[in-house]
């Protein structure tokens, strides 16, 4: 999408902010050695979990995060291998994922020129209720199925049911033309990264074009429907808080 002069599609309000692929920020922090961190989404913003994008210009070794947090890890380019509990790196093919619970230990080891797009955050536990296993899988692995019986809106699943989660992430895919049915509100917040295509996102009273690489945080109750608009498919990835008492 074309970019005026002085001018950014990013946007920031009370409850949702959009950030375009132009405004990306990057940082370095020691706990990610090799590596330049743009982070889309943060509790600075009101969110209660980060969203953020890893690139390498080196091969790198990164360490699992602090105990009591969980990480999802996608590929986005390059190598990229996961160890868990030390029984050797296992490659992730493209759009593979690792879902890593609070206090597994693993490292990522990505390679020069690679890209991993992260998410973490305070993992809920439940009482009476184990904890959740790691998962390592590819998005082309997770079935598809048509969401509220619309098959040109697909909805793929990428964590297992079962309480101990306290997150979902799904994968939704819209043939052109097709639409969340109903303006949604929810308690719920999501993160969201548009992985193809393109259209016309609502965030509570406003519109906004949106195309690949964009990341969109959508706060509690932050009013959200999605259209989609040109010649092929929009799809992305969009995280939601899941499992747990609102009262916390
Ligand atoms: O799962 C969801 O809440 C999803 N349908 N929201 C969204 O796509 N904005
Ligand atoms: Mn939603």
């Amino acid at each position: 999408m074309r970019q005026t002069f002085g001018e950014t599609r990013s946007a920031f309000a009370k409850k949702h902010a959009v950030i375009s692929r132009d405004s990306h920020e990057r940082v370095t922090l020691p706990l990610w050695p090799g590596c330049a961190l743009v982070h889309l989404i943060t509790p600075a913003l009101g969110a209660e979990f980060t969203f953020f994008l890893v690139r390498t210009q080196e091969e790198t070794r990164i360490g699992a995060a602090r105990a009591d947090v969980e990480r999802f890890v996608l590929h986005r380019a390059g190598g990229v291998a996961i160890d868990l509990d030390g029984a050797g790196p296992e490659a992730l093919p493209h759009e593979g994922y690792a879902f890593l619970p609070a206090g597994c230990q693993h490292a990522l080891k990505l390679g020069a020129g690679s890209e991993v797009l992260v998410l973490e955050r305070c993992y809920r536990p439940m009482e009476g209720t184990p904890p959740p296993a790691p998962v390592v899988s590819s998005i082309p692995q997770a079935a598809a199925q048509p969401m509220k019986g619309d098959d040109r809106l697909m909805l793929q699943k990428l964590l297992p049911d079962g309480a101990g989660f306290d997150m979902e992430i799904n994968v939704m895919d819209f043939a052109p033309g097709a639409s969340l049915p109903y303006v949604e509100t929810h308690f719920m917040e999501h993160g969201l990264m548009l992985l193809d295509g393109g259209g016309i996102y609502r965030l509570e009273d406003a519109w906004y074009p949106v195309a690949a690489g964009d990341a969109i945080w959508m706060g509690p109750y932050c009013p959200q429907w999605f259209g989609a608009i040109g010649p092929g498919n929009a799809r992305y990835l969009i995280y939601k808080n899941w499992n747990r008492e609102p009262l916390g």
